[in-house]
């Protein structure tokens, strides 16, 4: 992944003066207003501050960051947007180094003229040291990044991306290169490449008895592509004794351009490059081992997702190649996330043996943004892990189709369904309850119409099981009392899909996208009925997540204009339509995850200059 980021920013005692806080902006903002604050003024009326965020930044579309992660040591760390923050439990965080200006800043360009001058694209951490023993060293691989532009769609300049390992031996508080670095010059032989980047490397005793290696070995896989043909996740693997020898397998399978798995709609499209990709084993409650992969596709978007980008997530066989790398055959998939989660990568937990997952959402103002003062976040961290439904039937030949299912069909007619599960870490959940108010509230059967029915705040987080319906119904959030500003989260029976309908999310004009944010969702059938429909969400300013019964993601932003937009209720889309809602549970002020920055962690903005950016032509962010 590319982050188009910020820049750095000049330490400056003054910047409590240019930060101005919200508190002094009018109840109901429009465009006008906004168009005449000046930087930060905005920052903190839609920040989220229940989900990790960077203290300050401005992501431009000049310089570059990455993403990595950790999780040893019982310590988390995450870098993005050159800063990074460190977590003992993943629910309450820590600036290492101190949130101020450049003060959390770790891996960074050196400048232009070396192999990682222009850009740190994403990576992943572990661990170990270099000759992979356990002494406390952290070490990160990395896509470094030494000419620019860079995109799928422009031809590629030779030599653009290396990968490089990046070393730190005091927890992560300061990182050195490693002097042989990189220690990937070059993509796979032959390769007319896309892009070639975000290694993703583990540990996989599984593969080695796979592949029948003896030895044990790190694998690795990458983003990548093949103009005029399909994107690749190609595959290395390293002696588990030399995280530097790297060599390449081959690629995980051979989609064609912007090829699709079944359905655009139910499985997204793989588009022309791959980007952030992941390949590691879960196993199912049975102990059987599924194998999947995670990647972000780039180029295909269609009318209902206009989104360039997609996260993706595929389920496949496994086997060895004659050559002795590995074969990815899909077999089931679907969106990691129907909104604008990007760049979903993981890392498996140790402590507590699961694979936890994290996602970049973002941002969709049109504009603003030096009045916002700061651009992206993570959704929650979510633990993945494989959903098995047994007794299912098919009335409707959906839970056939080639898509988010693996299925086995039994002689009695029932079947058995495997899919990816997710859902958000509950000791996350648990903490950012904690301190909020948690009210429950009686629907009273069966809802005819769209009511709402309480006030909460714009963090907050809100359950509810929907059953027994007809039509397209669903919940209204961030509702204002005079009906100015609402957002819907529906579900349409009449073509399996949840919808978040933000036409109504702000009436500031033109302040932000506001198409209706759209996804594949099929509810099992039993002999009783279908299951019901259990949803979760989580508002934290701009930034909105939907969960649905752990297997349906969806990320997205509203960006309302008044600060009395908080209600909530039941959404009935007509007449015909109606619903039991039973177990609406609202959790209003969810936790501040940063306890020791100060909610206005603004900075004073700092642009790159023409000399930096190569006359602002390093980066066209497409
Ligand atoms: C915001 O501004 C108001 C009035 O100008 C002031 O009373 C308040 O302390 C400020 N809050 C913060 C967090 O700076
Ligand atoms: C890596 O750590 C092991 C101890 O686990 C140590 O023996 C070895 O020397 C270290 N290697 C390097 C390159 O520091
Ligand atoms: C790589 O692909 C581009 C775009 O399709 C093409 O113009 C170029 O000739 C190709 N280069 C090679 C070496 O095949
Ligand atoms: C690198 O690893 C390969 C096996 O993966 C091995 O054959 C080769 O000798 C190693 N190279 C070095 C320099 O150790
Ligand atoms: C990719 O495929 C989808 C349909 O599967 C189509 O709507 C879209 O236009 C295609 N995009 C390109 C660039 O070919
Ligand atoms: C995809 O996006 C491009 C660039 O914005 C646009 O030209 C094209 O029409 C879009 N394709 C579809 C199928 O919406
Ligand atoms: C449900 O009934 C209770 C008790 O009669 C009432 O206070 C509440 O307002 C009702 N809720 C709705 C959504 O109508
Ligand atoms: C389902 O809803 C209908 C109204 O649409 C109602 O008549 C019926 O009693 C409800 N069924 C159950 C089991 O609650
Ligand atoms: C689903 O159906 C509704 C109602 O007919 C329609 O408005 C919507 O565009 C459809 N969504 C997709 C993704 O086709
Ligand atoms: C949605 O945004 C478009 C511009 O992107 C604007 O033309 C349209 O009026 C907006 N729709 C609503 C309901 O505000
Ligand atoms: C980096 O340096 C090269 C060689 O001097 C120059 O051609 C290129 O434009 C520079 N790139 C940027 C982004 O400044
Ligand atoms: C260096 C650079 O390109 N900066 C741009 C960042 O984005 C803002 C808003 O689009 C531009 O005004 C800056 O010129």
């Amino acid at each position: 992944m590319r982050f188009a980021v910020a820049s750095s920013f000049v330490l400056s005692a003054l910047q409590y003066v240019y930060a101005q806080n919200s508190t002094s902006l009018p109840d109901v903002l429009d465009a006008e207003t906004i168009a005449s604050l000046g930087n930060n003024s905005l920052f903190l009326r839609w920040r989220p501050r229940s989900h990790f965020i960077a203290p300050a930044g401005w992501m431009n579309e000049t310089s570059l960051g990455g993403q990595i992660y950790t999780y040893a040591l019982l310590i988390v760390i995450l870098l993005t947007y050159h800063r990074h923050a460190v977590s003992k439990d993943l629910v309450t965080w820590t600036d290492m180094g101190g949130w101020q200006d450049a003060e959390a800043e770790s891996l960074g360009p050196t400048g232009n003229g070396t192999y990682n001058g222009l850009g740190i694209f994403s990576g992943t951490t572990q661990a170990v040291n270099i000759t992979g023993g356990q002494d406390g060293t952290l070490l990160t691989f990395y896509t470094s990044v030494s000419r620019l532009p860079t995109n799928w769609a422009k031809p590629y300049l030779e030599g653009t991306e290396t990968q490089s390992l990046a070393i730190s031996t005091d927890g992560g508080a300061t990182w050195q290169d490693y002097e042989n670095n990189p220690v990937i010059k070059s993509p796979p032989e032959g390769w007319n490449i896309t892009g070639w980047r975000d290694p993703f490397f583990e540990l996989w005793p599984e593969m080695d008895a796979l592949l029948q290696q003896q030895e044990p070995h790190y694998y690795a896989v990458f983003g990548s592509g093949i103009k005029g043909n399909g994107p690749r996740i190609p595959f290395y693997s390293a002696p588990a004794n030399d995280l530097t020898n790297w060599t390449f397998l081959g690629s995980l399978w051979e989609p064609s351009d912007n090829e699709t798995l079944g359905d655009i709609l139910e499985t997204g499209t793989y588009g022309f490059n791959f980007e952030v990709s992941n390949f590691f084993s879960l196993n199912d409650e049975d102990g059987d081992v599924h194998y999947y992969s995670l990647f972000g596709t780039e180029g295909g978007n269609t009318t209902f997702h206009p989104r360039a980008q997609w996260g993706l997530w595929n389920e496949g066989m496994v086997t060895r190649r004659a050559n002795g790398s590995a074969e990815f055959t899909p077999l089931s998939g679907g969106a990691i996330d129907s909104g604008l989660l990007y760049a979903v990568t993981s890392f498996h937990d140790s402590k507590n043996n699961r694979r936890v997952q994290w996602g970049w959402a973002n941002e969709e103002l049109n504009a603003y943004y030096t009045q916002q003062g700061y651009q992206g976040a993570f959704a929650l961290p979510r633990e993945m892990y494989v959903i098995k439904k047994q007794g299912l039937i098919n009335p409707d030949g959906r839970l056939t189709t080639k898509g988010n299912n693996r299925v086995i069909e039994h002689s009695d007619g029932t079947f058995t369904a495997y899919t990816l599960g997710a859902r958000p870490l509950p000791e996350v959940v648990t903490g950012l309850r904690d301190g909020a108010s948690q009210k429950s509230y009686a629907t009273n059967g069966t809802s005819t119409q769209t009511q709402l029915i309480g006030t909460g705040s714009s963090h907050m987080e809100l359950k509810a099981k929907l059953r027994n319906i007809t039509g397209s119904v669903g919940l209204t959030v961030a509702a204002s009392p005079g009906g100015e500003e609402y957002t819907t989260i529906y579900w349409d029976p009449s073509n399996y899909t949840i919808n978040v309908d933000r036409s109504h999310s702000s009436s500031i004009e033109n302040i932000a996208q506001n198409y209706t944010v759209v996804g594949y969702f099929y509810p099992y059938q039993y002999p009783s009925g279908p299951e019901d429909i259990d949803i979760n969400i989580f508002l934290d300013g701009s930034l909105l997540e939907v969960y649905v019964n752990d297997r349906f993601w969806l990320t997205t932003r509203i960006y309302p204009g008044r600060l009395d937009s908080t209600g909530f209720g039941v959404y009935v889309g007509d007449n015909s339509s109606s619903v039991d809602v039973s177990g609406l549970t609202v959790w209003t002020d969810t936790a501040n995850i940063f306890p020791e920055r100060p909610l206005n962690s603004s900075s004073a903005l700092v642009f790159d200059s023409a000399e930096e950016t190569n006359n602002y032509v390093w980066w066209t962010g497409d």
